[in-house]
This record gives structure tokens, C-alpha cells and sequence, in this order.
């Protein structure tokens, strides 16, 4: 029988990485996968894996970061790590944070913090499995944190679209035509918004982008060190969905930060902090035009100038008119407004 502790639920202390030269040189996603030539999401596996150390369970729903990383007998993971169906990356993070405290508290396997963190892409986080990421952050006794690496399409299966697919971009469900332009027409949701508002439980919810590396490794760090159930979502460049060269993906990841279109920030105990670019344009800085980053993409090659305004006007709409910038589309009315500052 293992050697029995007393239990205690404390997560790892992951102190931030400060600056680059800090961060630790072992990797535990290596060599062995066939993502394709610029892929982000496998940058942000491996990111992720090394901010949260070797004491790490990774569990994956199915996706190119399950396909495309565990070709039989190959795998880049170093750590332990399970696929686990489509939309169960929720129950997966649950299920394994339940089992390990279980048997440490039997007294059958050694007490110590494990992190446990389950990824899925945004057709099995946003989409298929949203019910039961949504429970895993009700359960606060748990910990575990959800990363969700968005390509913004079933890209897997050939790029289809998903809840997570921007306006207008063309994928094999909404190819561009004579007749109809723009088949895709609905707009992007706001998981990371939807998870921090609805969740009270749920202590961290951030955003991140794999362009801003040791951002992102420590925000992963926080999320694990912080402790109950916790969400990333990560803004991925995918060079074969967006259809661009793969040399560019650093410089698209930064471009969706500058035009605002994806803001970086976390949402600690209910405290809204923003970071890096995001920050500077909270504080004044003005945002690119959001053209620069759809021409870049021949997603968006059937654009004309109709649809890239469009786009901005609801991106402008994100920064000017959300109650809380680019985080939670509430907006309140003047009759709330007017109750509110007579107090
Ligand atoms: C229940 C179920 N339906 C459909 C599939 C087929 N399938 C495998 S991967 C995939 C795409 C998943 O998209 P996403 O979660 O965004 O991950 P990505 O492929 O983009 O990395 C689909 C539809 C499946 N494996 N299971
Ligand atoms: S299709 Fe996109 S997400 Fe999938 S392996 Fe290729 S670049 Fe990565
Ligand atoms: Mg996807």
C-alpha cells in the first residue's frame, strides 16, 4: 500500500515566471506530434504544460490537439495524460480532481497536490461540452483547471464552423458563394465572459495568447496556485483554418490584441484586471483597424468593405459600450444609471 499522509487539499504554489530568462528550461511536451508547420494550440500545450510543472495530469478532448498529438505509439507528453471524449473535457477535470482527493484521503496513494488540467478545443468546450465545464466550476472542493485552445473552428474534422467562429470567415460549413456572400453571420461568443459572470464559485477565469508567452505561462500558473475549478480560453492562429502562412502566426496572435478584437485579462475574486496591449488600450492607447488583421487571412478574402466595417462597428461596440470593456456585454439603463449615482 502507498505511503499514507494526511490529506490536505492545498493546490502547488506556482510563483510567476518574472521575465523570460526565468522560466524553467525542462519541457514536458516534446517532439512527436504532427500538428501542422505554425500551429498555436500546439504552442499553447506545451506553454502550458511547462508553467505548470511535472506533477500535472493533462487530460484532452478530442480535437487536432488529441489527433494530431497521440498518433498510435507516438505522443509528445512527458506528464500523464488521457483523452477523453468531445465534450467532456468538464467531466474529465471533475472526475480526475474527485478521484485523486479520494484516494489520497483513503489514504491509498501519497497526499500531495497534483495539478489536474483538462484542454478542449472550441467546438468541444465552447459548444459540445459548455453543460459540463459549467458544472465542474460550480464544485468548488475541486481543484482543476479548463483550458480552452480556440482555432475557432472544428478544425480536426476540416474546418468547420463553430460558436466560436468570427463573422463572416469562410470554413467548409459557410464557403463564400455568388449568391450569398456571407453565409456565417453570428457573432463570436464570449466564453471567458460567460464563465466569470456566471460562475460564482469559480475563483480565476483569464484570457491569454500564446504571442504573449510568459503572460500566459503565468496566468496558467495562477489559475493552478489559486485553487477550486478554474478557465482559460486561449486565442490560437490555426494557419490552415484561417489560411495563412504559418510564419505568421506570432504576429496574427498579436494583431487580434491591438485591433481589440481579443483582449487579454483576468478576472480574479471578481476583480477585472487587464494586461499588456489590452491594458493600453483601456488606458487610451488607440486600437488598430480591425482590417489589418482580417486581410491577413484568406478566411476573410471575400470580405468587402461593407463586412469590414460591420466588423469593426461591433468590436468598436465591445470597447465603447459594454458596462465593462471587452469583458461582459451588459449594458445598463440610463434609469439605472441615474438610481445608481443619486445614492
Ligand atoms: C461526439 C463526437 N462527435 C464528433 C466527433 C468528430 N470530431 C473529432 S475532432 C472534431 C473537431 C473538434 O473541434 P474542436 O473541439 O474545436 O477541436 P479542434 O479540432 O479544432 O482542435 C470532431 C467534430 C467526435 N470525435 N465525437
Ligand atoms: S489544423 Fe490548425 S489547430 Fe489543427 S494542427 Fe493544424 S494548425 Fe493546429
Ligand atoms: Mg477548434
Amino acid at each position: 500500500m502507498a505511503e499514507t499522509t494526511t490529506f490536505s487539499n492545498a493546490t502547488q504554489i506556482l510563483e510567476p515566471f518574472r521575465g523570460v530568462k526565468r522560466v524553467t528550461i525542462e519541457e514536458y511536451f516534446t517532439s512527436g506530434h504532427r500538428t501542422c508547420q505554425g500551429c498555436e494550440s500546439a504552442l499553447v500545450m506545451k506553454l502550458m504544460v511547462k508553467a505548470s510543472g511535472p506533477r500535472t495530469i493533462v487530460l484532452g478532448s478530442t480535437g487536432c490537439m488529441y489527433v494530431a498529438n497521440t498518433t498510435y505509439y507516438t505522443t509528445p507528453w512527458v506528464v500523464p495524460w488521457m483523452h477523453t471524449q468531445l465534450g467532456s473535457s468538464g467531466s474529465a477535470a471533475l472526475g480526475t480532481a474527485a478521484g485523486l482527493k479520494a484516494l489520497m484521503k483513503k489514504g491509498k496513494m501519497k497526499s500531495e497536490p497534483i495539478n489536474v488540467i483538462a484542454f478542449c478545443g472550441d467546438g468541444g468546450g465552447a459548444d459540445m461540452g459548455l453543460g459540463a465545464i459549467s458544472a465542474t466550476l460550480t464544485h468548488k472542493e475541486y481543484n482543476s483547471l479548463i483550458l480552452l485552445y480556440d482555432n475557432e473552428s472544428y478544425a480536426n474534422t476540416d474546418i468547420q464552423a463553430s460558436g466560436m467562429t468570427p463573422y463572416g470567415a469562410n470554413t467548409t460549413f459557410s464557403p463564400p458563394g455568388k449568391v450569398k456572400r456571407l453565409i456565417h453571420t453570428r457573432w463570436k461568443k464570449n466564453m471567458a465572459g460567460l464563465m466569470a459572470a456566471g460562475h460564482p464559485e469559480c475563483r480565476y477565469v483569464a484570457t491569454v495568447c500564446a504571442s504573449y508567452a510568459v503572460e500566459m505561462m503565468n496566468k496558467v500558473r495562477r489559475a493552478l496556485s489559486i485553487g477550486g475549478p478554474t478557465f482559460i480560453h486561449s486565442l490560437d492562429p490555426c494557419p490552415k483554418g484561417w489560411d495563412y502562412d504559418p510564419m505568421l502566426s506570432h504576429e496574427l496572435g498579436e494583431l487580434a490584441i491591438e485591433t481589440g478584437i481579443f483582449p487579454l485579462y483576468e478576472v480574479e475574486d471578481g476583480q477585472v484586471k487587464y494586461y499588456g496591449k489590452t491594458k493600453a488600450i483601456v488606458e487610451g492607447r488607440p486600437r488598430k483597424p480591425v482590417r489589418e488583421y482580417l486581410l491577413r487571412q484568406g478566411r476573410f478574402a471575400h470580405f468587402i468593405e461593407e463586412d469590414l466595417a460591420y466588423f469593426q462597428a461591433k468590436v468598436d461596440e465591445m470597447w465603447d459600450k459594454w458596462e465593462i470593456p471587452a469583458v461582459v456585454p451588459f449594458r445598463r439603463l440610463d434609469a439605472t444609471k441615474a438610481a445608481l449615482s443619486a445614492k
